[in-house]
């Protein structure tokens, strides 16, 4: 070394100086600056160089090292500053290309059993009936007396039903708010009753809540003729203008005569032969339906509905099984897994 610790550290400041102007990102940056203010760096080695001065030459050689230490500081930060600055203005720079499509907002929307309760009530509406609701804790009367399932039925036994109180249940379909609907509007009436209901009941194909729709319609002339043609009507709104109807003898409690409804199937457009979905029939069962039995009326008690005066029809089915056949869902239990990677594509 044959410059003096002053010269040097000013030399090096400058040195310092012209290399950080130079550099054009972070990376360099940091790189220089540990080359001079790192613990190897040059500005180390004059600190180091110090204790074997002359003492007089030591107070002024300290004062120029660490003068040009804190002058690669600062021009680092500037550096630094000057170089972050740049790129924001080239990010703000980037053309925008007001041609391009719209980034869409995520949103939810209603679960698939909601979408087929709102799309089964409005179908009814649109066919003059009033939509009913009521509570989901119910009288025995209201759930079995009135619908002329009597004490004993095999309708009402324990392992079917969730008793709150000997005479108090949860209801296990949503035929008393039609009952209730009696009790408060006079006929003519048309009426749609969807809601959940509940059942002692858990494996592949029931679950203990579900839901359902029930309809009802009381004139002083109503006959099976009505009841056909509106099911049909309802059936080809739901599930397309080209769905087939059949109707087969059944049982209810509440109705006589009383009918199961199928559809063609949904799957195999009827086809049937390999078809899971129906079980090769072509047909799948969607609704129960009958003329509304007398003694449901006499059971109401109202000189309106005088069964001797009065007739009607009433159905039901089941909104979590339509939701199934109407978007393709295999499992029940999916419903009401709340998976968003399920509901998500509907
Ligand atoms: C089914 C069958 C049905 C009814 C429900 C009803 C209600 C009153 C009077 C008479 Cl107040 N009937 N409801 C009638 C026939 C069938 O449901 O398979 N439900 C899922």
């Amino acid at each position: 070394m044959n410059l003096d610790l002053p010269q040097q550290s000013t030399a090096l400041a400058k040195q310092a100086a012209d290399e950080l102007g130079a550099a054009q990102d972070k990376a360099e940056l940091a790189r220089i600056k540990s080359s001079y203010l790192g613990r190897n760096g040059s500005i180390a080695a004059l600190l180091r160089a110090i204790p074997g001065l002359p003492s007089e030459q030591r107070r002024d050689a300290g004062r120029a090292v660490n003068e040009a230490k804190k002058s690669v500081e600062v021009l680092f930060m500037e550096r630094q500053e000057a170089l972050r600055g740049a790129a924001l203005s080239r990010a703000s720079q980037v053309p925008v290309d007001p041609t391009l499509p719209g980034r869409r907002d995520w949103h939810g929307h209603s679960h698939p059993v909601t979408q087929a309760w709102d799309e089964i009530c409005d179908i009814f509406s649109s066919m003059g009936y009033s939509i009913q609701e009521g509570p989901e804790v119910e009288t025995d009367w209201h759930c079995f007396e009135a619908l002329n399932i009597p004490q004993g039925h095999p309708a009402r036994e324990m392992q079917d039903t969730f008793y709150i109180e000997e005479k108090v249940v949860l209801r296990t379909h949503t035929s008393p708010v039609q009952v209730r609907s009696m009790l408060s509007l006079d006929p003519p009436m048309r009426v749609i009753c969807p809601g959940v209901v509940y059942r002692r009941d858990n494996d592949l194909t029931h679950t203990p809540m579900f839901h359902q729709v029930e309809g009802l319609v009381v004139d002083d002339r109503v006959t099976m003729a009505d009841l056909k043609g509106t099911l049909s009507e309802f059936a080809r709104a739901f599930f397309g203008p080209g769905t087939k109807v059949r109707f087969r003898p059944s049982y209810f409690p509440f109705t006589e005569p009383s009918a199961e409804v199928d559809v063609s199937c949904v799957f195999c457009k009827g086809e049937g032969a390999g078809c899971r979905v129906c079980k090769d029939t072509g047909w799948l069962e969607v609704l129960g339906a009958g003329m509304v039995d007398p003694a449901v009326f006499a059971e109401v008690g109202r000189p309106e509905y005088d069964p001797d005066k009065v007739q009607g029809f009433a159905f039901g089915m089941g909104i979590d099984r339509l939701a199934m056949l109407r978007y393709g869902i295999g499992d029940l239990r999916m419903l009401f897994e709340n998976d968003v990677r399920l509901l998500e594509q509907f």
